[in-house]
């Protein structure tokens, strides 16, 4: 019964508001078909070090150790090539069955070869492997174009079954006049625009096959879901639709490298998104790219689906980084949406100038060929690295659920801010825009325990708080301000290890504070440690007895800030016995009446020199400090009763006194010349 009015809900929507057109976020760069490249690659042992050249000649090089070469060249003649006096031997390159042996030709070990698959090894992939590479039972959704399940490196039957809904005619009002909604066969191709595949490739591309790619799992099953037209286009209400068929089919985790414009189209999408979350299936998007090419903060200008979190964090926002772990200039970026990044590009300095990442492609262009490599970039490729890398993990550790899946997930990442002080265009720095840092797969399926966001971990080394992947050191002042209660996990080195580290966790804010070594205070301000003056402390109404006293290594191991402020309140005397209150900062007197009736008897006051204290002037308002408002005063030689209203003294005839229920107990009497200081407001009559 609740299916069902989900679904008409869904359906409801349908008809409402299919107003939101998505498209995806990437752009196809070099397109390259590894059937067409006759190279291959070849392992070859030379004499000596003097015949490098002679094997140069052939082909490009890489020395695996002691004069033996991995050598790509395109070698007609092989016979002729191993009968050189200079070669040793010569072979092709064997498929073992060892978890890290990758015989792929455009997967690569090394980070900085832009033109292999160095996005893997960046996020440490390959060593996760040695751990686990995925699993068959594990279903990843990729919502979006669709999948070439015939594609030479997904044809062996690990793109499973899916389902279409797309919109064939989507009309100028975003109403759609051709619907196609179908189930995919296992093992067909449902791309005809190519994206879908470049996804698909990403999260588990057939690994060890000698073609191609290796996904950053090589035992996967993909579910393609098109909710997205041959141009890349479709509706926010064909993609829940999609995302519903996903979780009630098996799907695991769901991939959306797809974004919208603005939040039109919100409420579906985030029924479909809490449909799926609160059946345990992990979801993924991209934080979409800016056409500006300077990314756009989506704190400022939310966009979907990334940001349909539904305050829950449903949605892992992914932004992308380039080979250096710089914020991809494309890429949005926004404390609100972004919960981690990943490679979505190589390099990126302008459209002109650009280089994408490698993985498997569909070009509709080219009907009939499943062997299309291409160089794509965008967040959209971002995104599937982070499916495929939650993926592994729910390999590696199949009884986590979807929170504790995402936490891990967003807690396995290398610290980057040091590469992205800049590139955040509105606000210049993009610290704090990315999420927790560039993800790491080793971290996600390592054994040690990765603490969700928001734990207390208690190390041989000190106290923590784990936040944002990072690891914050807790003082014992710290923990006994902020986290009393609480109970520290008792960790392992090598677990405290595991997390980069963060910055201090600051005192609470209005914490004030002193080392041992140095008279100056400080006020725990906004995570700052704010100096105060002398009158801003006694401003503050603070004693030596709010002083809390911490080592001069703990305070300076916290953030200054600029001098706290005087406020309002501060009360100061001269020589005389006066005794005044600065607000504006201007000054008036305080009788004793109000001294004691508002409590300022128990503040401290600053001493001032004559000089001091003129500069102050006198209040324009008056020169004395008014009882609160609703007190009752009349002067020793006057029957006039005054009612104090908003600081000034209020006539009140014998009726309103009456009427308002007062009673002559409730009158201070004060000195003649006290009430005729007080500033003088409009009778009161009735
Ligand atoms: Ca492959
Ligand atoms: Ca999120």
């Amino acid at each position: 019964m609740q299916n069902y009015s989900l679904k008409f809900k869904i359906l409801n929507f349908v008809l409402s508001f299919c107003i939101l057109i998505f498209s995806f976020s990437f752009s196809p760069l070099v397109e390259i078909s590894d059937a067409a490249d006759k190279s291959s690659a070849l392992i070859v042992k030379i004499v000596s070090g003097d015949y490098l050249s002679a094997l140069q000649n052939y082909g490009q090089t890489e020395l695996l150790f002691d004069n033996i070469y991995r050598l790509r060249a395109a070698i007609s003649d092989l016979q002729a090539f191993r009968a050189q006096p200079w070669v040793k031997f010569v072979q092709k390159d064997a498929v073992l069955q060892n978890a890290a042996t990758v015989t792929d030709p455009l997967f690569g070990n090394d980070p900085s070869d832009e033109t292999k698959q160095w996005y893997l090894s960046k996020m440490q992939v390959p060593k996760a492997w040695e751990k686990t590479t995925g699993r068959p039972d594990i279903i990843v959704a990729v919502v979006d174009t669709g999948i070439d399940g015939q594609h030479e490196d997904l044809s062996d039957g690990r793109v499973g079954r899916g389902y279409m809904t797309y919109c064939q005619v989507i009309k100028s009002n975003n109403d759609c006049t051709l619907r196609i909604t179908s189930v995919i066969d296992s093992g067909v191709n449902s791309d005809d625009n190519g994206h879908g595949t470049i996804v698909a490739g990403l999260i588990g591309a057939q690994a060890g096959n000698g073609r191609g790619i290796s996904g950053v799992n090589r035992d996967i099953k993909l579910m393609p879901i098109k909710a997205l037209d041959s141009k890349g286009n479709g509706l926010s209400s064909d993609v829940a639709v999609g995302i519903k068929w996903a979780a009630d089919n098996g799907a695991r985790i769901i991939n959306l490298s797809i974004g919208g414009q603005g939040l039109e189209g919100l409420d579906v999408l985030q029924e479909a998104i809490a449909y799926a979350h609160n059946r345990g299936v992990l979801i993924v998007a991209a934080a979409g790219n800016d056409g500006s090419e300077t990314g756009g903060n989506l704190n400022n200008s939310p966009v979907l689906p990334v940001c349909a979190d539904g305050d829950k964090n449903m949605v892992i926002g992914v932004a992308a980084v380039d080979i250096a772990d710089r914020k991809a200039k494309f890429s949005n970026y926004g404390s609100n949406c972004v919960d981690i990044v990943a490679p979505g590009t190589t390099s990126f300095v302008s459209r002109q100038e650009k280089r994408g990442i490698v993985s498997t492609y569909y070009d509709p262009a080219k009907p009939g060929k499943h062997d299309l490599y291409v160089y794509a970039l965008g967040t959209s490729l971002a995104a599937p690295l982070v499916s495929g890398v939650a993926a592994l993990t729910i390999s590696a550790f199949p009884s986590l659920d979807v929170k504790a899946l995402r936490d891990r997930v967003l807690a396995s990442v290398d610290n980057i801010d040091q590469y992205n002080t800049s590139g955040c265009e509105d606000i210049g720095s993009c610290v704090g825009q990315l999420g927790s840092g560039r993800l790491n797969a080793i971290k996600a399926v390592s054994d040690l325990p990765l603490f969700a966001g928001g734990a207390v971990i208690s190390g041989p080394t000190g106290l923590f708080l784990i936040e944002r992947g990072l690891k914050r050191p807790i003082s014992d002042f710290v923990f006994k301000q902020r986290f009393s209660g609480i109970i520290p996990v008792q960790t392992e080195q090598a677990q405290v290890d595991a997390f980069p580290n963060g910055s201090p966790v600051t005192p609470a804010d209005g914490a004030v504070i002193k080392d041992t070594a140095n008279p100056t205070v400080y006020l725990v301000e906004g995570g700052f440690l704010k100096p105060l003056s002398y009158l801003a402390f006694v401003s503050r109404r603070l004693s030596f007895e709010n002083v809390a006293v911490l080592s001069p290594e703990e305070l300076a191991s916290y953030a200054r800030g600029s001098d706290a402020a005087i406020v309002d309140g501060l009360l100061v005397k001269a020589g005389e016995p006066s005794v005044y209150i600065v607000n504006n900062g201007q000054r008036q007197i305080i009788s004793n009446f109000v001294y004691k009736q508002r409590g300022l008897d128990r503040f401290p006051i600053a001493r001032l020199s004559a000089e001091e204290i003129n500069r102050y002037p006198i209040n324009d308002h008056g020169n004395i400090y008014p009882p609160e408002d609703g007190t009752l005063i009349k002067g020793t030689s006057s029957a006039t009763v005054y009612l104090i209203e908003n600081g000034a003294r209020r006539g009140i005839t014998a009726a309103a006194f009456a009427n308002r229920g007062f009673s002559f107990a409730g009158v201070h009497v004060l000195p003649q010349t006290e009430i005729d200081q007080y500033q003088l407001g409009v009778d009161i009559v009735e």
